[in-house]
């Protein structure tokens, strides 16, 4: 098994917390993005869509998203389990991963990847060049904030975002808003469970 990964890059530290929270011990090999080294011919012969994290497993194929990265860590490393232990459990984590993903992490990237001149002509992550258009940026700005007011609803008096216990469904969540300040978003005072989950997860990470 072998990971390849940007540690500070937003989809990487989503494996990266995952790892640390189970104390496990991968060969890594990290790929420098500012660098632009996930662009270059000797990545993208390791993984051709360029995109990071990507973990090679023992069987032989590639898996490159993060959801199918974490399923195949857990079935491996069973335990402090962050996927779920009962059918229902496990249904959550995904059905909360994926609210995560396009609530949160999809108009963070139209923020970010539609606005700098880094990103031009890479509006999106991937093989293909995809032009920037400026007025998603705003269009993400609003998705975003309009995302955290529902998590903080939804997370009501739960604990955690699935129920009792934390999940990869938290950690994904904890990215997805502790990576707002790249584009200058910051968790509102609002949103008040989200402050005291925010807090209960720090202490499960540290
Ligand atoms: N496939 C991943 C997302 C991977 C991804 O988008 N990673 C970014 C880094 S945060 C990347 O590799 N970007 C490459 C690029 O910008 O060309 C998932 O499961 O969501």
């Amino acid at each position: 098994m072998h990971l390849y990964t940007y540690d500070s890059a937003p989809s990487p530290r989503r494996v990266g917390l995952f790892i640390q929270y189970k104390g496990l011990d991968l060969p890594t090999t990290q790929i420098d993005m500012r660098a632009l080294a996930h662009r270059e011919e000797e990545f993208l012969a390791i993984n051709p869509l360029g995109t990071v994290p990507a973990l090679q497993t023992d069987e032989g194929p590639m898996l490159t998203e993060i959801v199918a990265i974490c399923t195949y860590l857990e079935e491996r490393f069973p335990e402090k389990p962050l996927m779920g232990s009962t059918p229902l459990e496990r249904a959550l984590v995904l059905n909360w991963d994926h609210r995560v993903h396009t609530m949160l992490m999809e108009p963070f990237a139209e923020m970010l990847r539609n606005r700098s001149a880094a990103f031009e002509n890479r509006a999106l992550p991937g093989p293909i060049d995809v032009e920037q258009i400026p007025a998603l940026v705003d269009r993400g700005r609003h998705r975003y904030r309009s995302g955290l007011a529902l998590f903080d609803e939804e997370l009501g008096d739960k604990p955690f975002i699935c129920g009792e216990n934390f999940s990869q469904a938290d950690i994904d969540l904890l990215v997805a808003i502790e990576t707002g300040s790249w584009v200058k978003e910051s968790l509102p005072e609002s949103c008040t469970r989200l402050q005291a989950w925010h807090e209960r997860c720090r202490g499960l990470l540290a």
